[in-house]
């Protein structure tokens, strides 16, 4: 592979417990048509989503634990992880657990964003606002509605904004090498 292909490639990884949404997401930034149908990942799906000079590889995480635990050494080398959670008090304290789990299996440079998804629901079953969800799991969150194809570009923007940032460290890195 080409030093400029490697240079645009970055590998973004979603973990979550099982149905928060995490393949949803991927559907939101890969296709048009979301349909909600819930069929389990069972181990993980890789997708690859190209925007702007960058290409994704998605790697998407089957949530039931027997996956999660099979897949912790292929959370290596992300560039950026994403922790879904579907805003539900429990499963935003189960996220909390989740993120210092993975900790231990990226890199110190690897930012962690979570995502809480399912705000659609928060008005009718009590979810978290995504400042509540931030406050409990201390680093930065998103909030989404990951079944509503208008957030795409919404997603796409924050995504952006941290490939950049991943784009600038590997320049930084590279001055100091
Ligand atoms: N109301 C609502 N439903 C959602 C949202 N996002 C996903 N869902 C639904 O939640 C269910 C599970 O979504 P998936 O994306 O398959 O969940 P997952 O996290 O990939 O689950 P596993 O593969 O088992 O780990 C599906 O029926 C989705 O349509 C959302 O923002 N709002
Ligand atoms: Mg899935």
């Amino acid at each position: 592979m080409l030093r400029s292909e490697l240079d645009r490639l970055c590998k973004v990884s979603l973990i979550g417990q099982p149905a928060v949404g995490k393949t949803t997401m991927l559907k939101l930034l890969s296709q048009n048509v979301i349909d909600r149908i819930y069929l389990p990942t069972h181990g993980l799906d890789l997708k690859t989503v190209k925007f702007d000079k960058y290409i994704l590889k998605i790697w998407d995480f089957g949530g039931q634990g027997a996956y999660f635990k099979c897949s912790r050494d292929h959370l290596l080398g992300s560039d950026l992880l994403f922790v879904v959670t579907d805003s539900s008090p429990r499963n935003v304290l189960n996220s909390r657990e989740l993120i210092n789990y993975a900790t231990h299996f990226i890199g110190k440079d690897c930012p962690i964003v979570a995502i809480a998804n399912k705000q659609d629901l928060v008005k009718k079953d009590g979810r978290m606002t995504p400042d509540r969800v931030e406050d409990l799991l201390q680093v930065k969150t998103i909030g989404l509605t990951a079944i509503d194809p208008e957030e795409r570009m919404r997603l796409v923007e924050i995504i952006r904004k941290e490939l950049n940032h991943i784009a600038i460290r590997r320049r930084l890195k590279e001055v100091e090498l």
